[in-house]
C-alpha cells in the first residue's frame, strides 16, 4: 500500500517518462559505464588541481590511470571533514575563482566550519538531485511548496528552493522561524508542500493544534520533504497519522552538495542515490574495507561530477547499508536504508552502544507519548545515570498517579526492549521540552568529556 498522496495514474506514479526522472530508470550496465567514465575524469580532474589529493596518491603509489574499473576505487585515498578543516577554507578548490558561484559552510559542533565552493555547474547537479527526489515524491509544476529550511550557508534553503523551482513549482521561501506566520501562509497561499526538518514539523504540528488548525480541514497540505536529520518510521507514522500529508525522506550533506543526494520512492524500501553524481560505498570504519551491498556500515560518496570542490571518497560518518536488491518501483539508481544513525550520534552508557533513533522507535510505540523527548545523561558517584524525559498527550498527563506510574512503566518497558539499558523515564507535560527550527538535538550529555 503506498500513502493516497501520491499521483494516482500508475505511469505518472512510477514515471519513467517523466522528463527529469527517465535518468532514474537507466539499464544498470551504461549506468556503470557512465560511472566510471565520470569518476576517470574526476579522479584525474582532482590530482591535477589538489595537492593533498595527489600527495595522498603519491604516497600510496596510486596514479589516475590506475582506476580502470569502478572497483579500483579502493585503491584512492578518503577524504574526511577533518580534511576539510585543516584545509580550511578553501585548501581544497579545485576550480578556479573566476568559476566558482557561491560558497556553502557548515558549522558542526566544535571549532571552525567547514566551506564548500560550488561552480554554476555544480549548482544544476545539486538542483537535479533535489528535483529528481521531489518528482519521484510526487510533487508536480502544480505544487505550491513552502521551504521552511533556513537559508544561507546551510544548504536545506537554497537546495530545496532551487529543485522545487526547477520543477516548476510555486516557491514560497519562507526559511525558517516565525510558526505563526509560517502556518497563515501555508493557509492562506494554499501551501501543497512544504519543505523542513521533521523535528521542525513537529513543532508546526504543535502550533497548529494550539490554533486548532486542523491539518486535513484548513490547509491543502499534502507533502512534507524532510531530512537533515536522523528520524525514524515511528515518527512518519505519527506525522502522517496527525495530517494527512506523505512524509518522504530526503538526504544530504554540505560536502557533497546539500539536500537530494538520495531521496525515497513510493515503495519506501529505503532511499535511491543518485548514482550518476554521487557514487556511494559502504566501508567498515574499522578496516576501512569496502562492503558487499547488504551489509551496514559507514556510508562514503564520490562525487563524480563536480568540479568546484570534489569529494572523492568522502567518509559521512552515516551508518547504513546499500540494498542488494532491485526496487520494485524500477528506478536503477541503488537504495540506501535510512540513515537512523550517525557513528559520532553513537553513546555508549554503561558499555552498551546506544543510538537516539533507538529510543525514539521505542518511546513512539507507546501512543500515549508525543514525539518530543530528551536523553540526558548525568555522572554520579556510582554510574552514569541515563534519563528519557518524554512528553504525553494532555490526557494521560492526569492527576492520577497511578494511572501516570501505569504509563511510565510500559514507557519503561517499550524502550528497554529496544535499548537493552534501563532508563529512568520522566514524563512531562506537552510543550515543556525544547522545540527546534532546524537540527534538534536530543542529546544532552553531562558526562565529562575525555
Ligand atoms: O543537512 C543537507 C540537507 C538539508 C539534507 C535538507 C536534507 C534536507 P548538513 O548540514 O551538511 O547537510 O548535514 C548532513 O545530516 O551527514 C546526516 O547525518 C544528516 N542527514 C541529512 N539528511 C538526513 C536524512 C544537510 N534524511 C548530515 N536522514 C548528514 C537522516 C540526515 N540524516
Amino acid at each position: 500500500m503506498t500513502h493516497p498522496n501520491y499521483p494516482s495514474l500508475p505511469h505518472d506514479v512510477n514515471c519513467p517518462h517523466h522528463p527529469v526522472s527517465a535518468i532514474d530508470f537507466m539499464p544498470v550496465d551504461r549506468l556503470r559505464a557512465l560511472q566510471l567514465h565520470r569518476l576517470k575524469n574526476t579522479v584525474a580532474y582532482e590530482y591535477e588541481r589538489v595537492p593533498l589529493f595527489r600527495r595522498r596518491c603519491e604516497e600510496r603509489g596510486v596514479r589516475p590511470e590506475h582506476v580502470k574499473t569502478l572497483a579500483d576505487i579502493k585503491l584512492l585515498p578518503f577524504m574526511m571533514k577533518s580534511d576539510l578543516r585543516d584545509e580550511y577554507p578553501l585548501g581544497l578548490r579545485a576550480a578556479d575563482n573566476s568559476e566558482i558561484v557561491r560558497y556553502h559552510c557548515s558549522s558542526g559542533t566544535t571549532g571552525k566550519p567547514i566551506c564548500v565552493a560550488n561552480t554554476m555547474d555544480d549548482i544544476m547537479v545539486w538542483q537535479n538531485g533535489v528535483m529528481r527526489c521531489l518528482a519521484m515524491f510526487g510533487i508536480r509544476a502544480e505544487d505550491t511548496v513552502q521551504v521552511s529550511y533556513g537559508y544561507g550557508l546551510f544548504t536545506g534553503g537554497l537546495g530545496a528552493h532551487y529543485g522545487a523551482e526547477g520543477l516548476g513549482c510555486t516557491v514560497l521561501p519562507a526559511s525558517a522561524g516565525n510558526t505563526d506566520r509560517q502556518l497563515m501562509l501555508m493557509r492562506d497561499l494554499g501551501v501543497t508542500a512544504i519543505a523542513c526538518t521533521p523535528s521542525y514539523f513537529l513543532r508546526l504540528m504543535d502550533e497548529a493544534a494550539k490554533k486548532g488548525i486542523d491539518f486535513r480541514r484548513d490547509t491543502k497540505l499534502r507533502h512534507g520533504i524532510f531530512g537533515a536529520e536522523p528520524w525514524t518510521q515511528a515518527m512518519r507514522e505519527k506525522i502522517e497519522a496527525g495530517t494527512g500529508i506523505a512524509a518522504h525522506d530526503i538526504y544530504g550533506l554540505t560536502e557533497i552538495s546539500g539536500p537530494g543526494v538520495a531521496g525515497d520512492c513510493r515503495f519506501r524500501t529505503g532511499l535511491h542515490v543518485w548514482e550518476d553524481h554521487f557514487y556511494p560505498e559502504i566501508i567498515d570504519p574499522d578496516t576501512l574495507e569496502p562492503l558487499p551491498d547488504g551489509e551496514t556500515g559507514e556510508l562514503v560518496f564520490t562525487t563524480i561530477d563536480r568540479r568546484g570542490m570534489p569529494m572523492i571518497r568522502y567518509r559521512t560518518r552515516d551508518l547504513t547499508r546499500l540494498r542488494a536488491e532491485p526496487c520494485p518501483c524500477g528506478r536503477t539508481m541503488r537504495v540506501m536504508e535510512r540513515v537512523s544513525a550517525r557513528s559520532d550520534d553513537m553513546l555508549i552508557v554503561h558499555g552498551v552502544n546506544l543510538f537516539p533513533s533507538q529510543v525514539e522507535t521505542g518511546l513512539l510505540s507507546v501512543p500515549e507519548v508525543l514525539p518530543h523527548y530528551q536523553i540526558v545523561l548525568t555522572p554520579t558517584d556510582t554510574m552514569d545515570l541515563l534519563e528519557i524525559r518524554v512528553e504525553v498527550t494532555p490526557e494521560s498527563f492526569s492527576d492520577n498517579v497511578a494511572s501516570l506510574e501505569n504509563l511510565r512503566r510500559r514507557v519503561f518497558a517499550a524502550v528497554k526492549s529496544i535499548i537493552g539499558l534501563s532508563p529512568k523515564i520522566t514524563l512531562v507535560e506537552p510543550n515543556t521540552l525544547p522545540r527546534s527550527e532546524g537540527k534538534i538535538k536530543r542529546v544532552v550529555d553531562n558526562r565529562p568529556k575525555h
